[in-house]
């Protein structure tokens, strides 16, 4: 019998590891989660940042969703870079056949850095056709802020966008407060069932490069294992927090989030 909880991520790939596809497995498996990757795109990025998208078809994208779930039992998915509208709706299907499945919706939308990672038809579809799907919404600021048309400088507006992405169809919303100009870090969480509340977070000193990634994976890892959202939420928000303390300048640009850091075995003296 499998008692080994299995996530799907659906994601571009980043070559440097930091972030992308590369970042979703390391969370997943410092979490303890078998985790299985769909690529939707091929970025040419670093620590830098992104220089280039390929694009493979959408329809190799649908089978390798077809093929992945008629093998592994996938308890909880998320998504990340999904650049395109054809590759929106492939994804939108897939998840429309199977109601059951967790699914976190990570709208990667911009980098730290302000890079746009989608196109504009992209843009127009990808609130309708996933939002409404999700259990869980996981946007950064400005990524909050892209989606509702609000400005988000404060607390109070991170508030009012996330009640607005409930009224746009999401069931539960975590705006990440790492944008946020505060001595602190703290995560918004509404849901419609759900008490609302801060997840509270020292602020790290550092530019991350992937740290959003981590977070929603590190949700997703939580799903798959069966936790409550309260409790995947509060792992996740733990997690991603020492991810950014453990950093370091592996690469000459911004620090990946330390997923690969966690869980490892303790040096020898
Ligand atoms: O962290 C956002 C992100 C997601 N997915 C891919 C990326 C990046 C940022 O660089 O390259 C593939």
């Amino acid at each position: 019998m499998n008692t080994h909880p299995v996530a799907l991520t659906v994601a571009g790939s980043d070559p440097s590891g930091g972030a992308g596809l590369q970042a979703d497995l390391k969370t997943l498996q410092a979490v303890g989660v078998y985790g299985a990757s769909a690529v939707t795109v091929l970025t040419d990025c670093n620590s830098h940042g992104v220089t280039d998208v390929h694009v493979p078809p959408p329809r190799f994208l649908a089978r390798q969703l077809r093929r992945v779930c008629a093998d592994l039992p996938v308890a909880a998915v998320k998504t990340g870079m999904l650049f395109s509208e054809p590759i929106i709706r492939v994804v939108a299907r897939f998840l429309a056949a199977d109601p059951a499945v967790a699914y976190v919706f990570d709208p990667v939308i911009t980098t730290r850095r302000g890079e746009v990672l989608v196109d504009n038809a992209a843009l127009a579809v990808i609130a309708e056709r996933l939002l409404p799907r999700c259990l869980i919404a996981t946007p950064s600021i400005p990524e909050a802020g892209v989606l509702t048309g609000l400005t988000i400088e404060t607390r109070d507006d991170m508030a009012q966008a996330a009640e607005h992405l409930l009224e746009l169809g999401a069931r539960n919303v975590l705006i990440t407060g790492g944008h946020l100009a505060d001595e602190r870090s703290p995560d918004c969480f509404l849901g419609r069932d759900l008490p609302a509340r801060w997840y509270e977070g020292d602020r790290v000193d550092a530019a991350l490069h992937g740290a959003g990634d981590c977070l929603s994976a590190a949700v997703t890892a939580g799903l798959a294992q069966g936790r409550t959202l309260p409790d995947a939420v509060a792992m996740a928000k733990q997690f991603v927090t020492q991810a950014a303390v453990d950093s370091l300048p592996i690469g000459t640009g911004n620090r990946p989030a330390a997923h690969y850091r966690i869980g490892r075995a303790p040096r020898k003296a």
